[in-house]
């Protein structure tokens, strides 16, 4: 169902239509936003020195060091005193320009030398909402948004029987060794798993909860000898927010991208998530591939122990229409502004080429890299998966789960991929 030419698309469309209008257009004034979180850290550092802030917005800011500094916007005549752990609010004046920058920085003697300067851009109440509806389906408290089935060779499907709710990932991986077929009759899916692969598929929305939907495998022989399932629809809760897009006439149905992203929680001890929204947010004055990358993704930035960081970005990718040397040079533009401010050596072609693609990624490209002063050494993975049509990229600077560079992102997209570090599951 992740496929962007389905045949229930039109149904969607309308519900999705529908669904765009309240929360995007009619309640924006309303909608309370959520506090952007700002810290001052040891060594002349702010925790973001990339913020995105709409008007009336408010920011958090906290001198997590011993000695005072301030927040400082001479633009908007901004400047606030702030005592170490005395956590103060500042809202973003409501008349500001949506699109326009200004630099905030500590202006106390030295400080600004020393690193505490950094840029606030001022952005759409939408594109903070893209982040907002992002935390609210990832809540743990929140039905799964994804669920895993394996494929066994004893032609079995474990579990064979799931409860899902309308808008449920489902991913099917082949852990045999042999090809299986995950067919769902009601939905017209017929996908092959070859060993070891993934398939993605989504509960479409309109599913009545209450109803059972069966799947099975096609192989000649293997549905005979049981590799049968149920899935058994419950109330609604994934709440996915396929929306559409029509600025030149084409109608697609967007493909939900948030559980790629993945909940702080779940990346371990010390991880917090700086901030989320559209990509374009996240990746800047990008210019990006209309043609390769049809409609906006999401992104996320992370920060971590001993000032590691990391971005994931999330890109549909029109698979069918564009040749592939498009989408590689699409793709080269996204990993060369994650990587932008190291001083990069992309592995040869046919060296990246020769290291094996993270797990359930089709195809994979890696940059490499290492951080002029802060010697963190810095890594991109991309990984294009297979029936979903979407492109995830993922810069890693500092350490991820014990690694560095690029083995950091590939273990990094890998994490994601295969679903470890999806809805604040914790692991
Ligand atoms: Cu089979």
């Amino acid at each position: 169902m992740l496929r962007i030419s389905r045949a229930p698309r039109l149904f969607l469309i309308a519900i999705i239509t529908a669904w765009m209008m309240i929360p995007l257009n009619a309640s924006t004034q309303e909608t309370t936003l959520p506090p952007i979180t700002l810290d001052v850290l040891e060594g002349y550092v702010w925790s973001s020195t990339d913020l995105s802030a709409a008007p009336g917005q408010t920011i958090t800011i906290t001198n997590r060091d011993v000695s005072r500094h301030t927040f400082t916007i001479d633009a908007w005549s901004v400047d606030i005193s702030l005592a170490s752990l005395q956590p103060v609010d500042y809202t973003i004046p409501s008349d500001v320009a949506v699109g326009s920058t200004v630099e905030f920085y500590s202006s106390i003697p030295g400080d600004r030398e020393g690193g505490l300067v950094g840029t606030l851009t001022v952005v759409s109440p939408e594109d903070i909402l893209a982040g907002l509806l992002l935390n609210t389906t990832l809540q743990p408290t929140q039905p799964q948004a994804r669920v895993r089935i394996e494929a066994l060779d004893d032609f079995t499907f474990q579990p064979a029987i799931v409860s899902v709710a309308p808008g449920t990932l489902i991913e099917i991986v082949n852990t045999g060794v042999i090809s299986h077929h995950f067919v769902v009759d009601d939905w017209k899916i017929n996908q092959t798993i070859a060993p070891g692969d993934m398939v993605l598929v989504r509960v479409p929305s309109e599913t009545q909860p209450g109803t059972t939907i069966n799947f099975y495998c096609s192989v000649p022989g293997h549905e005979q000898q049981g590799m049968v399932g149920v899935l058994r629809i419950s109330q609604g809760s994934g709440e996915i927010a396929n929306v559409v897009q029509t600025g030149d006439g084409l109608t697609q149905v967007r493909i939900d991208m948030r559980p790629f992203l993945p909940d702080e929680s779940a990346l371990g001890t010390g991880w917090t998530r700086l901030r989320s929204g559209s990509s374009d947010s996240v990746l800047g004055s990008a210019d990006l591939n209309a043609q390769v990358f049809p409609y906006s993704g999401l992104g996320a930035i992370y920060v971590g122990p001993n000032g590691a960081r990391m971005t994931v970005v999330v890109l549909p990718l029109y698979t069918d229409a564009v040749p592939n040397n498009q989408v590689t040079a699409a793709v080269q533009i996204v990993q060369g502004t994650l990587s932008a401010d190291w001083s990069v050596d992309r592995i040869a072609s046919a060296a990246y080429k020769s290291i094996a693609a993270p797990d359930g990624c089709t195809v994979s490209e890696r940059v490499s890299g290492i951080v002029p002063t802060v010697t963190l050494p810095g890594g991109v993975t991309s990984c294009q998966l297979s029936g979903v049509g979407v492109i995830i990229v993922a810069s890693v600077e500092g350490e991820y789960d014990g690694e560095s560079g690029v083995d950091a992102s590939d273990h990094l997209i890998e994490d994601i991929v295969t679903g470890k570090l999806v809805g604040g599951e914790g692991g």
